[in-house]
C-alpha cells in the first residue's frame, strides 16, 4: 500500500499548506475518446464549464449527457508562490469516478483507477512557481466485469456506449470530491495508525508513525479543551492515557493526537488527526464496543442528492447526521462504496457506528436484471475467466479503504462485499484472500463481513464461514412474497432464521438490508404495495421476526433516503425504498422508525455481559 504524505486527510498546520480548487472548472466530453492523441493534456479548448466538485450527469437538459458513457475532461489553472520552490507539491484528489489521468502543464503525472478513494499527484517537478498551472484531467466512467463496483458496457446499434451496472444506484462520475494543492515538506510524515487497549483505571494506544526523512518522532494528545494529556516519542510505542473518557456510540470524545517529524530540534513536519478510543469486538453473538454489547440501529444509504448526484456535498452530509439522530438510530452501512471522509469525520464527532464498506457490489450476474438471471445464461460469477483482474483490484480498493479510514473511531467494522455470488465452490478461495487481506491491513484488527443476498441461503452459501459477524439482505414481503402473501413471508423469514440458527454459528446477525419500495404520495386503506402504510406493515412483520431471535443483533433498513438508480421498469426514477425522501423529509416510516428506536436500548438483547 502506497503511503504518502498527501494522502493524510489534508490540513493546514505549521509545516503543511493546503488549497482547495473548488470551483466552476472547463468541461468536455470525448465519445470518440480522440483528446489524447489531440494534445487535450496541454489544453481542452473547451467552452462548457462545470462544477468541481459534483458529479456531471444531473446539471444538462438532454439524455445523451446523463447517460454519457466513455472520456471526459476537465481543465482549470491554478497558481504556485515562488515561496514553494523547494518543497513537495503535490494535488490530492479526494476521489474521481472511475478512473483518471491527470497532467499539469501538458506532463502526465498519475493514473488512478477507484472512484471512491483518493490519490495523490506529485507536480513538484512539473509545476511553474511564481506563476499559473494549467491542470487537466482524463476521466472515464465505463463499467466491466474488472472494474468495482462492476457491470459492463455495451454500444448501441445508435453507435453510443452505455453502461450496464450490475448494481442498483446510478453511475454517477466525475471530480465529485475535492481537489486540494498541497505544499509539504520534502521529509515528511506519511502515515499515523493507532490500535487501542482499555486498561484499569484508563486506555493504552498503540501508535505507529511512518516517515519519508529521518529525524525525531513525537506524538502529543491533547484533549478536547487542548490539556496536554500524555505523549511518547519513536516511530512506534504505547501512549498511556490516564483516566481515558472513551469514545461510545452517541457519546463522542475525541482527543487531538498532533504527531511532529524533527531535525536536530527543528520542526521540519506536524498533522494531527482526532481520534476517539475505544474497542470492538464479537465474543459470541455480542458486537462488544468498549467492552459493552450494542444493538445496531440504522440504515443502509447512498452518498446521493438532486443536483449534485454523488458529488461532495456537506450541507447535505449535516442533514443526514441531524435526521440520524433525530430518528434514535446509532449506525450506518457506507453502501456500496466508502464514502468522503468527512462523512466519517462527523460520524466520530456524533458518535454513530459504521460499517465501511467496499464498492465490491454487483458481483452477481444481472442481480438487478431479473429476466436475465432467470434465463439462465449466466456463468457462476467467480468461475469467470476475468475473475483474478478483477480480484487484484478489489484487493487493491480493500488496502486503499483500510488505510485511509483506519483511525476512525465510527468504523466498527469492514464489509468486503455487497451481495456477491457467495454459493459456488469457486467463490471460497476469493473469499479467503479478501478476508485476510483486510485482516492484515486493519492495524485495530476489526470485524469483516459481507452484505448477503437473499439467494445466499443457510443451505446455499459458500462463504459465510468468512464473516466475523453475519449480514444479511433480505426482502421478504417485497421481492418475495409481498403484498396479500405477507403473513407467509413472515413465515419465510422465520424458517430461514431457524436454518441459521441450525448452524450454531454463535455469531451476531445484523439485517444490514430489508424494507420496500415507497411512493410517497401514496396513503391507502387497506394497504397496497408502493403505499406508506405498507412499507409499515414490511418493517413491523420484519422487526416482529428480528425481535424474535436472540442472535439478531442489529438492523439497517433498506434505505436510508430515496436514490438514483438507472431507469427501467423496476425504477420510478430511482430507488424508492428511502425512509425519507431524497429531499430528506420523512415518510410515515420515518416517525414508525423514530418510536421503535427511541424505545430501543442500545444494548437491546444483549444477556447484560
Ligand atoms: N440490494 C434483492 C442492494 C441495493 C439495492 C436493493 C434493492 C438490493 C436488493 C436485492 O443496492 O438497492 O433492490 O432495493
Amino acid at each position: 500500500m502506497e503511503k504518502n504524505a498527501a494522502l493524510l486527510y489534508p490540513r493546514p498546520t505549521a509545516t503543511r499548506l493546503a488549497v482547495r480548487l473548488d470551483g466552476m472548472w472547463k468541461f468536455r466530453f470525448d465519445p470518440e475518446s480522440k483528446g489524447a492523441s489531440d494534445g487535450w493534456n496541454k489544453g481542452i479548448n473547451a467552452k462548457e464549464t462545470m462544477p468541481v466538485p459534483a458529479s456531471f450527469q444531473d446539471f444538462f437538459t438532454g439524455k445523451d449527457e446523463r447517460e454519457y458513457t466513455g472520456d471526459f475532461w476537465y481543465e482549470t489553472e491554478f497558481f504556485v508562490p515562488a515561496e514553494w520552490q523547494d518543497r513537495a507539491v503535490l494535488l490530492r484528489f479526494d476521489a474521481v469516478t472511475h478512473r483518471a489521468r491527470v497532467f499539469v502543464n501538458g506532463q502526465e503525472i498519475c493514473r488512478h483507477e477507484g472512484g471512491f478513494l483518493p490519490f495523490a499527484a506529485d507536480i513538484t517537478s512539473a509545476a511553474k512557481y511564481g506563476g499559473a498551472n494549467r491542470l487537466v484531467a482524463l476521466v472515464n466512467n465505463e463499467l466491466s466485469e474488472t472494474t468495482l463496483p462492476v457491470g459492463r458496457t455495451e454500444t448501441l446499434p445508435n453507435g453510443k456506449r452505455v453502461v450496464k451496472p450490475y448494481f442498483d444506484f446510478f453511475n454517477y462520475a466525475g471530480i465529485q470530491r475535492p481537489v486540494t494543492l498541497l505544499s509539504l515538506p520534502t521529509n515528511a510524515i506519511t502515515d499515523f495508525s493507532v490500535a487501542h487497549r482499555i486498561t484499569t483505571g484508563g486506555a493504552e494506544v498503540d501508535y505507529s508513525v511512518e516517515t519519508v526523512g529521518e529525524g525525531e518522532v513525537t506524538v502529543t494528545v491533547l484533549d478536547e479543551d487542548g490539556k496536554h494529556i500524555s505523549g511518547a516519542q519513536g516511530q512506534n510505542g504505547t501512549i498511556a492515557i490516564p483516566d481515558a473518557r472513551l469514545w461510545n456510540v452517541r457519546d463522542a470524545y475525541l482527543y487531538r493526537f498532533w504527531v511532529r517529524l524533527s531535525q536536530n530540534g527543528k520542526l521540519v513536519d506536524e498533522w494531527y488527526d482526532d481520534i476517539g478510543i475505544r474497542t470492538v469486538e464479537i465474543r459470541g453473538t455480542e458486537i462488544l464496543l468498549n467492552g459493552k454489547p450494542v444493538y445496531l440501529k440504522g440504515f443502509g444509504k447512498h452518498e446521493d442528492s438532486d443536483i449534485a448526484g454523488r458529488g461532495f456535498n456537506r450541507a447535505v452530509i449535516k442533514r443526514d447526521f441531524e435526521l440520524m439522530k433525530w430518528i434514535g438510530a446509532n449506525s450506518l452501512r457506507t453502501s456500496h462504496y466508502p464514502y468522503c471522509e468527512e462523512f466519517y469525520q462527523l460520524a466520530d464527532r456524533e458518535g454513530f457506528l459504521v460499517i465501511d464498506e467496499t464498492p465490491a457490489v454487483g458481483f452477481f450476474d444481472s442481480t438487478m436484471n431479473f429476466l436475465d438471471a432467470s434465463r439462465g445464461t449466466k456463468v457462476p460469477f467467480f468461475e469467470k475467466p476475468t475473475i483474478q483482474e478483477l480480484l487484484q483490484n478489489h484487493l487493491d480498493a480493500i488496502r486503499a479503504m483500510i488505510n485511509r479510514d483506519k483511525n476512525r473511531a465510527c468504523v466498527i467494522a469492514w464489509s468486503l462485499f455487497n451481495e456477491p455470488e457467495s454459493t459456488s465452490e469457486a467463490a471460497i478461495p476469493y473469499f479467503k484472500e479478501v478476508f485476510d487481506t483486510a485482516l492484515e491491513c486493519d492495524p485495530q484488527k476489526r470485524p469483516r463481513t459481507f452484505a448477503a443476498i437473499m439467494f445466499s441461503r443457510p443451505d446455499t452459501c459458500k462463504c459465510y464461514q468468512f464473516s466475523d459477524f453475519i449480514c444479511l439482505n433480505r426482502y421478504y414481503g417485497w421481492y418475495v412474497l409481498g403484498g396479500y402473501e405477507i403473513d407467509t413471508a413472515e413465515k419465510a423469514l422465520r424458517s430461514e432464521l431457524e436454518g441459521w440458527k441450525a448452524k450454531n454459528l454463535n455469531k451476531p446477525f445484523v439485517f444490514t438490508e430489508y424494507g420496500a419500495d415507497t411512493d410517497s404520495g401514496i396513503h391507502k386503506l387497506p394497504s397496497v404495495q408502493w403505499s406508506q402504510e405498507y412499507q409499515i406493515e414490511v418493517l413491523e412483520m420484519n422487526h416482529r421476526v428480528f425481535d424474535s431471535c436472540d442472535f439478531v443483533k442489529g438492523e439497517q433498513v433498506w434505505a436510508f433516503a430515496d436514490f438514483q438508480t438507472g431507469e427501467g421498469i423496476h425504477r420510478v426514477d430511482g430507488n424508492k425504498k428511502g425512509i425519507f425522501t431524497r429531499q430528506r423529509q420523512p415518510k410515515a416510516a420515518a416517525f414508525y422508525f423514530k418510536q421503535r428506536w427511541e424505545n430501543l436500548p442500545e444494548n437491546y438483547k444483549s444477556k447484560g455481559l
